[in-house]
């Protein structure tokens, strides 16, 4: 089954899919333990990890390259995040074909000018492209994508930008009418009425994906209750939790002058080893090494 078949299968199986972001194999792998239902190959994390803003700075082969190596460590669908695509529709048809080829299950490709500026910054300079613009690089990605079940999941940057409701909901119907398989509102606003708003004035097929970050108390609960949308996605809160828990122990062990305390508070290294698979290099030691 492709990893698209296997997203796709997952949808029609739940109402409500919870996705993770990963910035690695390791946090995708503890993602598939802690039974998220995909990974999100995130841009902001895979920025933050390289000490970034997530502005377009890192390459799309940089993205790529760990996109390869995560889909190598999970069995986990990925939804790629390939931010505006790139470039112009001839861009997004070279980066269709390669995250199809490394292992994505879909793309998420957003509405904003190349390069993009960072959504949830307060005061950022968003600008949104020409819909018939987008929409062509919509048609780009679905004529491009050899499998069908390969899902293009079109961002709308509308609300982000300060455009409004109606503006967000005119381009979700023209995405839509594009062919976009499902339609990804942000918002930055701190609580989820904006988000609730458009979801419940939405009427067009495709289902929704949400970003819950800035406004967090939008929980399952409250998800399902509107109805509509099929995909929430934790955007970066591996790496919040990374950075969460390095401060935290660093500071430790530079208070307490030495690692005796923090020991027994972080995982182990063999707990480590389980990570890395060393189980079965033993078993191929035992069997190959003579
Ligand atoms: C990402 O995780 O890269 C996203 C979500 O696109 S956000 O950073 O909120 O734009
Ligand atoms: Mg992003």
């Amino acid at each position: 089954m492709s990893p698209a078949k296997r997203l796709r299968a997952r949808m029609a199986e739940k109402r409500l899919l919870h996705i993770m972001a990963a910035h690695s194999p390791l946090s995708a792998r503890l993602a598939g333990e802690a039974g998220f239902d995909g990974v999100w190959a995130s841009g902001f994390e895979l920025s933050a990890l390289y000490g970034l803003p997530d502005m377009s700075l890192i390459s799309m082969t940089q993205h790529l390259d760990m996109l390869r190596a995560i889909a190598e460590h999970t069995s986990l669908p990925i939804i790629a995040d390939i931010d505006t695509g790139y470039g112009n529709a001839i861009n997004v048809i070279h980066a269709i074909r390669q995250y199809q080829r490394a292992g994505a299950a879909a793309v998420v490709i957003e509405d904003k000018t190349f390069p993009k500026v960072t959504s949830l910054i307060i005061g950022g300079r968003q600008e949104l492209l020409r819909v018939e613009e987008f929409q062509g690089k919509l048609r780009a990605s679905i004529a491009t994508r050899t499998d069908p079940d390969f899902l293009v999941i079109a961002r709308t940057e509308a609300l982000i930008a300060g455009l409004g409701e109606e503006e967000a909901l005119k381009r979700a119907a023209a995405y839509e009418a594009a062919g976009a398989d499902m339609i990804l509102i942000h918002s930055k606003q701190k609580t989820p009425d904006e988000v609730e708003s458009f979801v419940r004035a939405w009427n067009g097929k495709a289902p929704i994906v949400i970003i819950p970050t800035a406004y967090p108390e939008m929980n399952e609960h409250r998800i399902k209750a509107l109805g509509k949308i099929a995909v929430v996605i934790y955007g970066n809160h591996a790496i919040r939790a990374s950075v969460t828990a390095m401060k935290d122990v660093f500071a430790r062990i530079m208070k307490d002058r030495g690692v005796h305390n923090i020991n027994q508070d972080i995982v182990s290294v063999e707990e480590l080893f389980r990570l890395q698979q060393m189980d079965q290099v033993k078993v191929d030691e035992q069997l190959f090494l003579a």
